[in-house]
């Protein structure tokens, strides 16, 4: 019997009966972490996710507009803020949380399927230690993480980069040394692997901290490689899929009712994931 319906599953796909409307797709290639259908990445930062310096495009957009231009699909939601500190980054997302102001970036970080920090390298300003602001960028981690679970019921995915390093006097070694804590910090959990150190001093512009229009080239470069394969090996880590039937574990009981250990929980021949249906 079942393997009558199995065939009857196979001939109703091939018919284009409705099906597909529960699996967690993939957006424009991108794994959608969240299983909402669409993809969205939230950028919270400085003036280098801002893209100031990025004459071409008139002082703004810098690596984010690239991605968003890379993969049409995704949503790409820009929090950049020239001169902004993780202190900053703290208060702003506490209190968008709390419903007083920031209510863009409360909505975009719920929604979010990655959330990335790029930001630290003003805090050199505040006179306090590398430690102190890999301790300000994990509270704003952790504030993300306890808010959205409470919102949504999952973990939000969080990348931390590690930051192009300028080539001015006293920030540059400073930067260096919140790098080397970053890059030990890694963990699968709270991934610090977008490496924007990578990128040479070369494409600096002249106020030796904003890169050139073809130094965010090279970030951008480096942003895009992520999203095409160590975000998905993420995805892949942080949202098993045990029964692999395209619905992550974390959302099938919850969200669909499914059974996370049973490809077709409705033994309909329709894999879950691929279930108009997917009970009965
Ligand atoms: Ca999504
Ligand atoms: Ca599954
Ligand atoms: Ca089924």
């Amino acid at each position: 019997m079942k393997a009558l319906l199995t065939i009857l599953g196979i001939v109703a796909a091939a018919l284009g009966s409705p099906a597909l409307s529960s699996a967690c797709p993939l957006v424009s290639g991108l794994p959608d972490s969240n299983c909402d259908g669409r993809l969205v990445i939230a950028v919270l930062g400085d003036s280098l996710v801002a893209g100031i310096g990025d004459s071409i495009h008139s002082g703004k957009g810098g690596y984010v507009l690239r991605a968003a231009q890379r993969f049409p699909d995704a949503t790409f939601l820009n929090f950049g803020e020239a001169g902004t500190t993780a202190t900053n980054i703290i208060f702003d997302v506490e209190r968008g949380f709390a419903g007083r102001g920031h209510a863009s970036l409360k909505a975009g970080l719920v929604e979010a399927d990655l959330v990335v920090l790029d930001v630290g390298r003003n805090d050199q300003w505040r006179a306090q230690s590398p430690l102190a602001t890999l301790r300000n960028l994990k509270r704003i981690q952790t504030t993300i993480h306890n808010n959205v679970r409470q919102l949504t019921g999952h973990n939000a995915l969080i990348v931390t980069a590690v930051l192009m390093i300028p080539k001015r006097l006293r920030q540059a070694p400073w930067i260096g040394e919140l790098n080397g804590l970053l890059r030990s910090s890694n963990s699968t959990s709270a991934p610090t692997d977008l490496r924007f150190d990578t990128i040479p001093k070369r494409y600096l512009s002249a106020d030796r901290i904003h890169p050139t229009s073809q130094g965010y080239d090279k970030l951008a470069s480096v942003f895009i490689a992520y999203m095409s394969n160590l975000y998905p090996a993420h995805v892949k880590k942080l949202r098993p899929d045990r029964d692999r039937d395209g619905l992550y574990d974390e959302f099938e009981a919850e969200r669909f009712g499914t059974d996370p250990s049973v490809t077709d929980t409705d033994y309909d021949g329709v894999s879950d994931g691929a279930d108009s249906d997917p009970l009965n």
